[in-house]
């Protein structure tokens, strides 16, 4: 499982002050977190500041980058932000993300041409958000052609099929999971990716409803998720769910897992 850290957002109350505030040592530290806790991609989010966003993120990615060794998902639907973003991004980003919407599909496919990111595609379009399997795989495909025509690896492409709230709808759950199990099917290479955390979203207790989400898409093949990553019980499910998937040979990483105490959540 490829981990995106997200905390850095700043539709949290507390994330949004301090990133108001320029609190280097603040967002330095919840960026430091996550990576030890195993993030290999820190979100960064600014959305809810219009017209300084791409101000935010330039500040976000640099602080980030330059206090901790890991790449950012720079997480934005405006261009002109994921731009800003890139121009200070050091390594390999995750932009998060193109959907099939106009003019977004055009805007971001221009910015990112040419450069060896990886970029989530995120099943969205001019008609809204897809409920079914077959509604969001119409998108998956139309995004997945558009991206490899214009010499995107599949290696660098994350489907996200949207996570929708189980509260609006008994069967969102099920939808989302058998469009993760017919990408992989399709396009052998690719990866999937979610905002995991959305399943739960009215519901009390979330955690327990995230945990088990997570380890019913493993099954289906997700390969990444953006979730928090301090949640130590879901960490552990992961290890777990992803040895009885058959993804982790000889459990060897069940294994350094339960040496490094991993386990005990
Ligand atoms: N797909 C893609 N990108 C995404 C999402 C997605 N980016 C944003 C979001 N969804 C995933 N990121 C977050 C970040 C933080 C929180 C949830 C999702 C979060 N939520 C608490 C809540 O909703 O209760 C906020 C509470 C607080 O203020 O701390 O923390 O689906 N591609």
């Amino acid at each position: 499982m490829q981990i995106v850290g997200e905390l850095i957002n700043a539709s949290r109350k507390k994330i949004r002050e301090e990133i108001r505030n320029k609190d280097n040592e603040f967002i330095v530290q919840v960026a430091r977190d996550q990576r030890e806790a195993g993030a290999n991609f820190i979100d960064v989010n600014a959305g809810i500041f219009v017209g300084q966003e791409g101000d935010y993120m330039k500040w976000l990615v640099e602080t980030v980058q330059n206090n901790v060794d890991a790449p950012c998902c720079i997480d934005s639907p405006d261009p002109k932000v994921i731009e800003e973003g890139l121009k200070v991004h050091k390594g390999v980003p995750l932009v998060n993300s193109i959907s099939l919407e106009t003019p977004r599909y055009d805007d971001i496919l221009s910015v990112i041409k040419g450069s060896d990111v990886k970029i989530i595609a995120l099943c969205m379009s001019d008609e809204g958000m897809p409920y079914t399997k077959d509604g969001r795989m119409k998108i998956a495909d139309k995004l997945v052609n558009g991206l490899t025509a214009n010499d995107v690896p599949l290696e660098n492409i994350y489907v996200d099929p949207l996570v929708q709230p189980i509260g609006s709808g008994d069967t969102l759950g099920l939808e989302f999971l058998n469009t993760i199990e017919q990408i992989h099917e399709e396009f052998e290479g690719i990866n999937t990716i979610c905002g995991l955390s959305n399943i739960s979203f009215g519901l009390p207790k979330r955690k327990f409803v995230n945990q088990a989400f997570m380890i019913m898409a493993i099954t289906k093949g997700l390969n990444a998720a953006i979730m928090n990553p301090l949640d130590q019980k879901m960490m552990a499910n992961i290890v777990v769910a992803e040895m009885l998937a058959g993804k982790d040979e000889f459990c060897a990483n069940y294994m350094d897992a339960y040496r490094e105490g991993l386990l005990d959540a």
